[in-house]
């Protein structure tokens, strides 16, 4: 459980109730959002990251308040963020004080917490497919911000001089994230084409396990109850609809699976319902870079 011992920040433990600090475009948030949703805990209000005005310090039992980072304008790569999630990524939780990070050891924390609507299957065949899951969905994650960066956010992803160096000032040596090397790197056009085709190949993979997984009928992908690894790769699906990633034509029992769970009302409340609009955005995006060659549709090697 990552839990953060004595955190640098001195709101942490002045925040009752839950805090989540997020960003509705980021995956990992957005995983969050959607067990949030599922456990039907509800969003009680939006509002800055760094918010202390007495009202905002209290979330009510049943509710969380979200505090929003924005990645756009790079809220996380800052001196204050950094004393909250030491690794300058969202998410992070705060429980009644209590500081914890990592998207899925979050979501793993509130179904202790919350245990209605249990998120893990008892079943212990189940559960072992479950963790094995999440372990390569945590494992892909790189590969989906490699893929995103290049064939969706672009120049938008870019950060300045100022904050690339920032970034390399304040990250800890032995952040996982390893973002100041990251970014050096993507800033500088220094990434090479064939590293990104190699992590949308690496993904299509993942993609192809759970398409052969799902064939045989079952609703969700440890069996028939919903569970956390149906919330990770949801979210990964999600990213490269963004991207128009062909789902539909490449793996069709994973499109028809991700239909299933998309209407479940965690996900429409919890994770689409809150950016709607730039969802479709990139969508639209990724459809005209697709259509003029330059999208993931042609870098993807599943035969069309
Ligand atoms: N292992 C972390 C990864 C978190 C992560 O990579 N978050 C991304 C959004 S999905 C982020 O905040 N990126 C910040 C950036 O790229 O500047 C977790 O699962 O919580």
């Amino acid at each position: 459980m990552a839990l953060i011992e004595s955190p640098a920040s001195p709101l942490v433990p002045r925040l009752q109730g839950l805090h989540l600090f997020g960003f509705d475009g980021a995956p990992c948030a957005q995983r969050v959002n959607f067990a949030l949703a599922e456990k039907g805990l509800e969003r009680a209000r939006k509002v800055k990251w760094a918010d202390d005005h007495p009202a905002a310090l209290v979330a009510p039992p049943g509710t969380y308040v979200y505090r929003e980072v924005s990645l756009v304008r790079h809220d996380n790569l800052t001196e204050g963020y950094a004393a909250i999630q030491p690794n300058m990524v969202v998410p992070a939780l705060v429980h009644d004080g209590r500081l914890y990070i990592e998207s899925m050891d979050i979501i793993a924390y509130l179904d202790e917490a919350f245990p209605e609507q249990p998120l893990r299957p008892r079943e212990p065949a189940a559960a072992a497919l479950c963790d094995e899951l999440v372990q390569l969905g945590k494992d892909l994650h790189v590969s989906v911000r490699h893929v995103t960066f290049h064939w969706s956010l672009g120049g938008l992803a870019r950060t300045d001089t100022e904050t690339e160096a920032r970034v390399a000032r304040l990250e800890r040596g032995d952040s996982p994230e390893g973002l100041a090397e990251f970014y050096r790197r993507f800033n500088g056009n220094a990434i090479e084409l064939a590293t990104f085709h190699q992590h949308l190949h690496e993904l299509e993979d993942g993609y192809a396990q759970q398409e052969t997984r799902l064939a045989d009928g079952r609703p969700f992908l440890t069996g028939p109850d919903f569970s956390i690894a149906d919330i990770i790769w949801a979210i990964k699906v999600l990213r490269l609809t963004e991207c128009a990633y062909p789902f539909a034509r490449n793996f069709p029992h994973l499109a028809a699976w991700y239909r299933r769970v998309a209407a479940r009302p965690g996900f429409r409340q919890g994770v689409l319902g809150r950016y709607k609009f730039v969802h479709h955005v990139f969508r639209v995006k990724g459809m005209l870079m697709n259509l003029f060659g330059r999208g993931v549709v042609n870098a993807s090697r599943v035969a069309a």
